[in-house]
Protein backbone atom coordinates (compact mmCIF):
# COMPACT_ATOMS: atom_id res chain seq x y z
CA UNK A 1 0.00 0.00 0.00
CA UNK A 2 1.10 3.51 -0.86
CA UNK A 3 0.19 6.43 2.25
CA UNK A 4 1.19 9.92 1.12
CA UNK A 5 0.21 12.58 4.39
CA UNK A 6 -0.10 16.19 3.79
CA UNK A 7 0.78 18.34 6.62
CA UNK A 8 1.81 21.84 7.65
CA UNK A 9 4.07 19.59 10.34
CA UNK A 10 5.90 16.79 8.93
CA UNK A 11 7.37 16.28 12.38
CA UNK A 12 4.68 15.27 13.83
CA UNK A 13 4.39 12.48 11.54
CA UNK A 14 7.87 11.12 12.98
CA UNK A 15 6.37 8.11 15.11
CA UNK A 16 5.28 6.36 11.79
CA UNK A 17 9.31 4.88 11.61
CA UNK A 18 8.84 3.34 14.86
CA UNK A 19 7.21 -0.24 16.42
CA UNK A 20 4.95 -2.19 14.07
CA UNK A 21 4.57 0.74 11.41
CA UNK A 22 8.12 1.16 10.98
CA UNK A 23 8.64 -2.08 10.25
CA UNK A 24 6.33 -2.42 7.86
CA UNK A 25 7.73 0.31 5.39
CA UNK A 26 11.60 -1.64 5.88
CA UNK A 27 9.73 -4.63 5.10
CA UNK A 28 8.50 -2.70 1.75
CA UNK A 29 4.57 -3.59 2.67
CA UNK A 30 3.78 0.08 2.83
CA UNK A 31 5.31 2.62 1.00
CA UNK A 32 4.59 5.94 3.21
CA UNK A 33 6.00 9.66 2.29
CA UNK A 34 4.74 12.48 4.41
CA UNK A 35 4.93 16.12 2.78
CA UNK A 36 5.09 19.87 3.88
CA UNK A 37 1.80 21.66 2.45
CA UNK A 38 4.20 24.89 2.24
CA UNK A 39 6.06 23.09 -0.44
CA UNK A 40 3.15 23.81 -2.55
CA UNK A 41 2.57 27.43 -1.88
CA UNK A 42 4.22 30.38 -4.10
CA UNK A 43 4.26 33.12 -1.96
CA UNK A 44 7.45 34.44 0.21
CA UNK A 45 5.83 33.94 3.57
CA UNK A 46 4.35 30.11 2.52
CA UNK A 47 0.54 31.07 3.51
CA UNK A 48 -1.58 28.33 3.56
CA UNK A 49 -4.60 29.55 5.51
CA UNK A 50 -6.98 33.02 4.95
CA UNK A 51 -9.60 34.63 6.71
CA UNK A 52 -13.22 32.96 6.56
CA UNK A 53 -16.11 34.35 3.98
CA UNK A 54 -19.02 35.59 6.33
CA UNK A 55 -16.67 36.22 9.43
CA UNK A 56 -16.26 34.33 12.64
CA UNK A 57 -13.37 33.17 14.50
CA UNK A 58 -10.03 31.33 13.31
CA UNK A 59 -8.78 30.99 9.85
CA UNK A 60 -9.75 28.37 6.75
CA UNK A 61 -6.63 26.27 4.63
CA UNK A 62 -7.24 27.74 1.20
CA UNK A 63 -8.56 25.92 -1.90
CA UNK A 64 -5.52 26.40 -4.07
CA UNK A 65 -2.93 25.16 -2.34
CA UNK A 66 -4.32 21.79 -1.13
CA UNK A 67 -5.76 21.66 -5.02
CA UNK A 68 -2.03 22.32 -6.29
CA UNK A 69 -0.81 19.87 -3.54
CA UNK A 70 -3.72 17.00 -4.18
CA UNK A 71 -3.45 17.14 -7.77
CA UNK A 72 0.16 16.10 -8.31
CA UNK A 73 -0.53 13.35 -5.56
CA UNK A 74 -3.90 11.96 -6.06
CA UNK A 75 -3.53 8.92 -9.21
CA UNK A 76 -5.91 6.68 -10.46
CA UNK A 77 -7.04 4.20 -7.52
CA UNK A 78 -6.76 6.85 -4.64
CA UNK A 79 -8.45 7.46 -1.53
CA UNK A 80 -8.87 10.76 -0.34
CA UNK A 81 -9.30 10.98 3.36
CA UNK A 82 -9.75 14.10 5.37
CA UNK A 83 -9.66 14.22 9.37
CA UNK A 84 -12.37 16.62 10.76
CA UNK A 85 -14.05 16.43 13.74
CA UNK A 86 -17.59 16.81 11.81
CA UNK A 87 -16.08 13.41 9.88
CA UNK A 88 -18.22 10.02 10.91
CA UNK A 89 -16.31 7.74 13.05
CA UNK A 90 -13.80 5.49 11.92
CA UNK A 91 -14.70 2.56 13.29
CA UNK A 92 -12.97 -1.14 12.97
CA UNK A 93 -15.15 -1.64 9.77
CA UNK A 94 -13.74 1.21 8.12
CA UNK A 95 -10.15 0.77 8.51
CA UNK A 96 -11.02 -3.02 7.58
CA UNK A 97 -12.37 -1.97 4.16
CA UNK A 98 -9.96 0.38 3.69
CA UNK A 99 -6.93 -2.28 4.43
CA UNK A 100 -8.81 -4.90 2.08
CA UNK A 101 -9.17 -2.61 -0.69
CA UNK A 102 -7.16 0.77 -1.19
CA UNK A 103 -4.08 0.75 -2.85
CA UNK A 104 -3.04 4.25 -2.67
CA UNK A 105 -4.45 6.64 0.17
CA UNK A 106 -4.05 10.64 0.25
CA UNK A 107 -4.59 12.23 3.86
CA UNK A 108 -5.02 15.74 4.23
CA UNK A 109 -4.46 17.12 7.44
CA UNK A 110 -6.24 20.23 8.08
CA UNK A 111 -5.16 22.97 10.81
CA UNK A 112 -7.27 25.84 12.22
CA UNK A 113 -10.50 25.75 11.47
CA UNK A 114 -10.36 23.56 8.50
CA UNK A 115 -9.86 23.21 4.84
CA UNK A 116 -12.21 25.51 2.49
CA UNK A 117 -15.22 23.36 1.93
CA UNK A 118 -14.62 23.05 -2.23
CA UNK A 119 -11.82 20.73 -2.11
CA UNK A 120 -13.46 17.50 -0.60
CA UNK A 121 -16.49 18.94 -2.86
CA UNK A 122 -14.60 19.34 -5.86
CA UNK A 123 -12.57 15.73 -5.83
CA UNK A 124 -15.41 13.72 -5.47
CA UNK A 125 -17.44 15.81 -8.19
CA UNK A 126 -13.54 14.53 -10.29
CA UNK A 127 -14.53 11.20 -9.26
CA UNK A 128 -11.93 10.43 -6.82
CA UNK A 129 -13.01 8.55 -3.40
CA UNK A 130 -13.24 11.16 -0.70
CA UNK A 131 -14.00 10.29 3.00
CA UNK A 132 -14.00 13.08 5.81
CA UNK A 133 -13.57 10.87 9.59
CA UNK A 134 -13.57 11.69 12.58
CA UNK A 135 -11.66 10.08 15.71
CA UNK A 136 -14.88 10.73 18.42
CA UNK A 137 -16.66 13.18 20.07
CA UNK A 138 -13.92 15.76 20.66
CA UNK A 139 -11.78 18.63 19.26
CA UNK A 140 -8.32 18.13 18.01
CA UNK A 141 -5.82 21.18 17.35
CA UNK A 142 -5.49 19.24 13.86
CA UNK A 143 -5.92 16.16 11.61
CA UNK A 144 -1.76 14.84 12.16
CA UNK A 145 -3.19 12.68 15.34
CA UNK A 146 -5.87 11.37 13.31
CA UNK A 147 -3.67 10.12 10.52
CA UNK A 148 -1.14 8.40 12.67
CA UNK A 149 -4.40 6.96 13.98
CA UNK A 150 -5.67 6.32 10.76
CA UNK A 151 -2.60 4.67 9.24
CA UNK A 152 -1.91 2.44 12.74
CA UNK A 153 -4.83 0.89 12.47
CA UNK A 154 -5.07 0.13 8.30
CA UNK A 155 -0.99 -0.96 8.52
CA UNK A 156 -1.48 -3.98 11.16
CA UNK A 157 -4.25 -5.02 9.33
CA UNK A 158 -2.08 -5.49 6.45
CA UNK A 159 -1.08 -8.96 5.76
CA UNK A 160 2.54 -9.90 7.09
CA UNK A 161 2.40 -7.13 9.65
CA UNK A 162 1.29 -8.33 12.65
CA UNK A 163 3.18 -11.38 13.31
CA UNK A 164 0.48 -13.80 14.54
CA UNK A 165 -2.56 -13.06 12.40
CA UNK A 166 -5.10 -14.82 15.00
CA UNK A 167 -4.25 -11.78 17.60
CA UNK A 168 -6.47 -9.65 15.27
CA UNK A 169 -9.15 -12.00 15.57
CA UNK A 170 -10.52 -12.06 19.06
CA UNK A 171 -9.12 -8.31 19.93
CA UNK A 172 -11.76 -5.55 20.58
CA UNK A 173 -14.35 -4.71 17.63
CA UNK A 174 -13.62 -7.22 16.17
CA UNK A 175 -15.93 -9.88 14.42
CA UNK A 176 -17.76 -11.02 17.84
CA UNK A 177 -19.15 -7.22 18.43
CA UNK A 178 -17.56 -7.12 21.93
CA UNK A 179 -15.22 -6.07 23.79
CA UNK A 180 -11.74 -8.21 24.73
CA UNK A 181 -12.00 -9.99 28.11
CA UNK A 182 -9.74 -8.93 30.50
CA UNK A 183 -6.23 -10.66 30.29
CA UNK A 184 -3.46 -11.82 32.63
CA UNK A 185 0.22 -12.94 33.04
CA UNK A 186 2.91 -14.24 35.95
CA UNK A 187 2.81 -13.41 38.33
CA UNK A 188 -0.40 -15.61 39.56
CA UNK A 189 -0.42 -13.04 42.64
CA UNK A 190 0.34 -9.60 42.44
CA UNK A 191 -0.05 -7.37 45.48
CA UNK A 192 -2.38 -10.36 46.92
CA UNK A 193 -4.15 -9.84 43.70
CA UNK A 194 -4.97 -13.36 42.48
CA UNK A 195 -5.46 -14.44 38.70
CA UNK A 196 -8.91 -15.88 38.31
CA UNK A 197 -8.60 -19.04 38.98
CA UNK A 198 -10.13 -20.45 36.10
CA UNK A 199 -7.62 -19.21 33.93
CA UNK A 200 -5.05 -21.64 35.70
CA UNK A 201 -7.66 -24.64 35.16
CA UNK A 202 -6.30 -25.74 32.44
CA UNK A 203 -9.96 -26.25 30.96
CA UNK A 204 -9.87 -24.82 27.32
CA UNK A 205 -13.97 -25.06 27.64
CA UNK A 206 -14.22 -23.16 30.10
CA UNK A 207 -11.62 -20.83 29.95
CA UNK A 208 -13.25 -20.44 26.44
CA UNK A 209 -16.53 -19.72 28.34
CA UNK A 210 -15.22 -17.72 31.15
CA UNK A 211 -13.76 -15.20 28.66
CA UNK A 212 -16.75 -14.67 26.72
CA UNK A 213 -18.79 -14.11 29.92
CA UNK A 214 -16.49 -11.32 30.83
CA UNK A 215 -15.75 -10.05 27.41
CA UNK A 216 -20.67 -9.91 27.63
CA UNK A 217 -20.24 -8.51 30.92
CA UNK A 218 -18.10 -5.74 30.17
CA UNK A 219 -19.56 -5.07 26.59
CA UNK A 220 -23.11 -4.45 29.10
CA UNK A 221 -20.83 -2.35 31.72
CA UNK A 222 -18.57 -0.01 29.51
CA UNK A 223 -20.16 0.02 25.98
CA UNK A 224 -23.94 -0.79 25.99
CA UNK A 225 -24.51 0.76 22.46
CA UNK A 226 -22.45 -2.25 21.12
CA UNK A 227 -24.35 -4.92 23.26
CA UNK A 228 -27.80 -3.16 21.59
CA UNK A 229 -26.31 -3.80 17.96
CA UNK A 230 -25.54 -8.02 18.65
CA UNK A 231 -27.44 -10.01 16.48
CA UNK A 232 -29.37 -12.66 18.50
CA UNK A 233 -28.50 -15.67 15.93
CA UNK A 234 -25.19 -14.67 17.72
CA UNK A 235 -26.09 -15.42 21.52
CA UNK A 236 -26.53 -19.20 21.79
CA UNK A 237 -28.45 -20.40 25.41
CA UNK A 238 -25.18 -20.01 28.10
CA UNK A 239 -24.31 -15.97 26.31
CA UNK A 240 -28.48 -15.96 26.65
CA UNK A 241 -28.15 -16.87 30.63
CA UNK A 242 -25.09 -14.82 31.18
CA UNK A 243 -27.10 -11.09 30.08
CA UNK A 244 -29.92 -12.40 31.81
CA UNK A 245 -28.27 -12.42 34.50
CA UNK A 246 -26.79 -8.50 33.84
CA UNK A 247 -30.22 -7.57 33.63
CA UNK A 248 -30.37 -7.79 30.14
CA UNK A 249 -32.85 -10.00 27.54
CA UNK A 250 -32.54 -10.85 23.88
CA UNK A 251 -35.46 -9.74 21.65
CA UNK A 252 -36.24 -10.02 18.61
CA UNK A 253 -33.50 -7.25 17.02
CA UNK A 254 -30.95 -7.90 19.40
CA UNK A 255 -30.27 -7.54 23.57
CA UNK A 256 -32.03 -4.72 25.22
CA UNK A 257 -32.18 -3.83 28.79
CA UNK A 258 -35.91 -3.36 29.98
CA UNK A 259 -35.92 -0.39 31.57
CA UNK A 260 -36.91 0.43 35.53
CA UNK A 261 -40.41 1.44 34.64
CA UNK A 262 -41.03 -2.02 32.11
CA UNK A 263 -39.86 -4.02 35.22
CA UNK A 264 -42.43 -2.33 37.60
CA UNK A 265 -45.01 -3.17 35.33
CL1 LIG B 1 -10.17 13.75 12.60
N1 LIG B 1 -9.71 16.16 13.56
C1 LIG B 1 -9.80 17.09 14.50
N2 LIG B 1 -9.26 18.28 14.27
N3 LIG B 1 -10.41 16.90 15.65
C2 LIG B 1 -10.93 15.69 15.86
C3 LIG B 1 -10.88 14.67 14.92
C4 LIG B 1 -10.25 14.95 13.75
N4 LIG B 1 -11.51 13.60 15.42
C5 LIG B 1 -11.93 13.95 16.61
N5 LIG B 1 -11.60 15.20 16.88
Amino acid sequence: MRIDVVTIFPDYLAPLSLSLVGKARTAGIVDLRVHDLRDWTTDRHRTVDDTPFGGGAGMVMRPDIWGAALDELLGEDSHLLLPTPSGASLTQRRSESIAREDEHLVIACGRYEGIDARVAAHYADRGVRVSEFSLGDYVLNGGEVAALVLIESVVRLLPGVVGNPHSLVEESHGEAGLLEYPVYTKPPVWREAEVPPVLLSGHHGKVERWRRDQALARTAERRPDLLRRLDPAELDKKDRATLSELGWTVGEHGPVLPSPEAVAD
